[in-house]
C-alpha cells in the first residue's frame, strides 16, 4: 500500500487521508480465523436456499470459520427478524441475509452493524442502509428482462401471459418484474400481454392452487413466467397433468433438479438460473472479508473469493456472481443442483 518516504506531519495525514479514500484489495491470507458467520435464509425449507446456504457453510469451513443457518419456514415480511436478533445477541461476527422485504429487516440489521456485526445480503436485498455488500446472483435488469426475452421466444411473440411470483415484497422478485416491464414496453412485445401478477408466497401448495385459478381466469392463456424456483415447479406441476399441457408455456427461473422431469416430460421447453450453491459460497466470502476487515464494502474493494477468484465490489455495495444459464432438454443433465 501506501508507504511514505518522509515522517513529516503533513505526510502522514496524506497517508491517513489516501488509505481512507482508496479501495481496499484483500487476499485469502487475511482472513481471520474462528469467524462465526450465520446464514439467514428467506425460508430454510426452499430447495434453492438450501443449495445457496450449503454453499455458504462450504466457504466457512474453507476458511476455517464457523457456519451456521437459522431462518423461518415461511417468506413472510418480518418472520426473519427474532432470528436477526437472536444473533446480535450471540454477537456472530457477520450475518449473511436473503431478505424477505426490503425495509422490515432493516431496523434489526443496522442494529447489528452498529453493534460491530457485519452484515451482507444475497439474492434478495434490503434498502442499501440495511447492509455493507449485496452478492447479487447476476445483474437485476438483464434476469428481468431475459426472462420476457426467453418467454417471449417460447409463446411466438404473441398472446397472454400471467408472472407467478414469490411474495408481494420479495425485494429480488419485484426487481425482476419491474425490469421484464420495461422490457415489455418494446415495439417488439406489442403483442404480448401481461393479463396478472400472482402471487405464491414461495409455498409450493399456494403457488399450484395460483397456477389454477390462472388457468381458470384466463382461457387464452399462452404462458406462464414463475421467477421463483418454488413457482415453477408448482406451476410445471400442475400443468404437466392438466389439458394445458403442451398449449400453455411455463417459464421462470427454477433449480435444474426440480425441474428436470417437467423438461423430460415436455411440460417446461426452457428455463434459467445461476448456481445457487456458488451465490452462497460468494456471499460468505464477502462477510468473512468484512468481518476480518480486509475491506469496507466501499466499491472498488476487492477480494478472494476461493474458488470463484477475486471479485470487486461495485457501485451501491453489489457483488455479481455472474450471468445465468439457459436450460433446456439439451444441456440440463450436465446440471446437479
Ligand atoms: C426462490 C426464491 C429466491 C429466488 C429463486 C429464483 O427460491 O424466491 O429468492 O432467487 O426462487
Amino acid at each position: 500500500m501506501f508507504k511514505p518516504f518522509r515522517c513529516g506531519r503533513a505526510t502522514v495525514l496524506a497517508a491517513a487521508l489516501l488509505a481512507a479514500s482508496v479501495a481496499m484489495s484483500a487476499s485469502a491470507a487475511d482472513i481471520k480465523s474462528g469467524l462465526k458467520i450465520a446464514f439467514v435464509p428467506k425460508q430454510i425449507n426452499n430447495p434453492y436456499e438450501v443449495i445457496a446456504d450449503d454453499g455458504g457453510m462450504a466457504a466457512i469451513k474453507e476458511m476455517g470459520g464457523q457456519g451456521k443457518v437459522v431462518g423461518p419456514s415461511d417468506a413472510g415480511a418480518s418472520s426473519q427478524v427474532s432470528y436477526i436478533n437472536t444473533l446480535i445477541t450471540q454477537r456472530q461476527d457477520a450475518v449473511v441475509i436473503a431478505a424477505n422485504d426490503a425495509n422490515a429487516v432493516v431496523p434489526y440489521l443496522k442494529k447489528a452493524m452498529s453493534q460491530g456485526i457485519k452484515v451482507v445480503t444475497f439474492d434478495s436485498d434490503t434498502a442499501p442502509d440495511g447492509r455493507q455488500i449485496f452478492v447479487n446472483q447476476a445483474d437485476s435488469e438483464s434476469i428481468g428482462r431475459g426472462q420476457i426475452q426467453l418467454l417471449s421466444k417460447l409463446v411466438g411473440g404473441e398472446g397472454e401471459f400471467a408472472i407467478l411470483s414469490a411474495t408481494p415484497n420479495a425485494t429480488n422478485q419485484n426487481t425482476w418484474i419491474k425490469w421484464m416491464q420495461e422490457e415489455l414496453k418494446k415495439p417488439e412485445y406489442a403483442k404480448l400481454k401481461l393479463v396478472k401478477i400472482a402471487y405464491g408466497n414461495d409455498d409450493d401448495q399456494k403457488s399450484f392452487v395460483e397456477t389454477q385459478g390462472l388457468l381458470q381466469a384466463y382461457p387464452n392463456l399462452k404462458g406462464i413466467v414463475a421467477p421463483t424456483s418454488v413457482g415453477i415447479a408448482a406451476a410445471a406441476r400442475y400443468i404437466s397433468s392438466s389439458p394445458a399441457k403442451g398449449k400453455v408455456v411455463v417459464t421462470g427461473l427454477g433449480t435444474p433438479n426440480q425441474m428436470r422431469a417437467f423438461v423430460k416430460n415436455g411440460t417446461v421447453k426452457a428455463f434459467q438460473l445461476w448456481d445457487p450453491g456458488q451465490l452462497g459460497y460468494l456471499a460468505a466470502f464477502a462477510a468473512a472479508n468484512l468481518a476480518s476487515g480486509t475491506i469496507t464494502g466501499k466499491e472498488g474493494d476487492s477480494f478472494e473469493a476461493g474458488k470463484l477468484g477475486k471479485r470487486t465490489v461495485g457501485k451501491s455495495g453489489e457483488v455479481i456472481l455472474g450471468p445465468p444459464t439457459t436450460f433446456d432438454s439439451a444441456n440440463i443433465d450436465k446440471f446437479n443442483f
